[in-house]
C-alpha cells in the first residue's frame, strides 16, 4: 500500500516511521511519503491560507495550493488514489471504514489547519475521474487543531489490518468491533496472580475453557452496557 500525507507540519507525522509501521516500510509492505504543502505555494511568502468569504474568525486553506499539491501527487501515482480529508464534519471513521480502506492500493491524506480547507477541494476531486473516491472523515466528536493527528489515527487503524503488518493475526480478528455482535472487550490479566492485593478472577485460572468463554462474554456485555449502550441498541434480534 502507498500512502501520501500532505501537511503544513510534516515533522508532526514522524511517528509514522516508528514501531510496526517503521518495520512494515522497511519490509516494503507499506510506503508512506510525507509532503510539505508549502512546497506548492507560489508567492514570495509561500502563503497557503486566506480570509473566509462571508467573514468570521480565522483563515481558510487555499484551494489553489491544495489543487497544485493533489494534482502533482496524482500525476506520480500508479493507480487512481482514494483522497481522505479529515474534518470534524465528515463521515464517522469506524472499523468498517478502516477495513474497506485497508484493501486500497493508494491513499492520500490531506491535512488541514486553521478553519479547514476550502470546501471546493473535496467537491472538485469527487468529480475528477482520476481519483477513485473522496472521503471527508471525522475520527470523533471533539475538535482538533488540524488533520495530522486524525490522519495518524486512521493510518494506524488501517495499516494494522494489512496482512504481514501485525505479528499476530488472531488478535486482529478478535478485536473489539471486528466481531459481528460488536461488543467492547472485557478485562484482561497476566501474571502475577496477586498484585497489590488484587486477585486475577478464579475462573480464568480454572482451566475450564467453557466457563472462561462464558465469563468473558458476560464481562464484555457488562462493559458494553455501562460505557457503550449505543452499540447494543442497533443489534439484530437474538434468535429464540
Ligand atoms: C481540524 C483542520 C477531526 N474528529 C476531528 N476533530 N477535529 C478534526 C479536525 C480535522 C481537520 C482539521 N481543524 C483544522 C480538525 C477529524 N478528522
Amino acid at each position: 500500500m502507498k500512502i501520501d500525507v500532505i501537511s503544513l507540519f510534516p515533522s508532526y507525522l514522524d511517528p509514522l516511521n516508528l514501531s510496526l509501521l517503521g518495520k512494515a516500510q522497511e519490509q516494503g509492505i507499506v510506503e508512506i511519503v510525507i509532503h510539505d504543502l508549502r512546497d506548492w505555494a507560489t508567492d514570495q511568502h509561500r502563503t497557503v491560507d486566506d480570509t473566509p468569504y462571508g467573514g468570521g474568525p480565522g483563515m481558510v486553506m487555499s484551494p489553489v495550493v491544495w489543487g497544485e499539491a493533489l494534482d502533482s501527487i496524482r500525476n506520480q501515482a500508479m493507480v487512481d488514489p482514494v483522497l481522505i480529508i479529515p474534518t470534524p464534519s465528515g463521515q464517522p471513521f469506524d472499523q468498517v471504514l478502516a477495513s474497506s480502506l485497508a484493501g486500497e492500493e493508494h491513499l492520500v491524506f490531506a491535512c488541514g489547519r486553521y478553519e479547514g480547507i476550502d470546501s471546493r477541494v473535496g467537491m472538485h476531486y469527487s468529480q475528477d475521474q482520476r481519483w477513485s473516491s473522496v472521503r471527508e472523515v471525522s475520527i470523533g466528536d471533539y475538535v482538533l487543531a488540524g488533520g495530522e493527528v486524525a490522519s495518524m489515527v486512521m493510518i494506524e487503524a488501517i495499516t494494522r489490518l494489512i496482512p504481514g503488518i501485525l505479528g499476530n493475526p488472531e488478535s486482529v480478528i478478535d478485536d473489539s468491533f471486528s466481531r459481528l455482535d460488536s461488543l467492547v472487550e472485557g478485562p484482561v490479566f497476566t501474571k502475577p496472580p496477586t498484585w497489590r492485593g488484587l486477585e486475577v478472577p478464579e475462573v480464568l485460572r480454572s482451566g475450564n475453557h467453557g466457563l472462561v468463554a462464558q465469563w468473558r462474554k458476560d464481562q464484555a456485555q457488562a462493559r458494553t452496557e455501562t460505557f457503550r449502550p449505543d452499540l447494543l441498541s442497533d443489534l439484530p434480534e437474538p434468535p429464540h
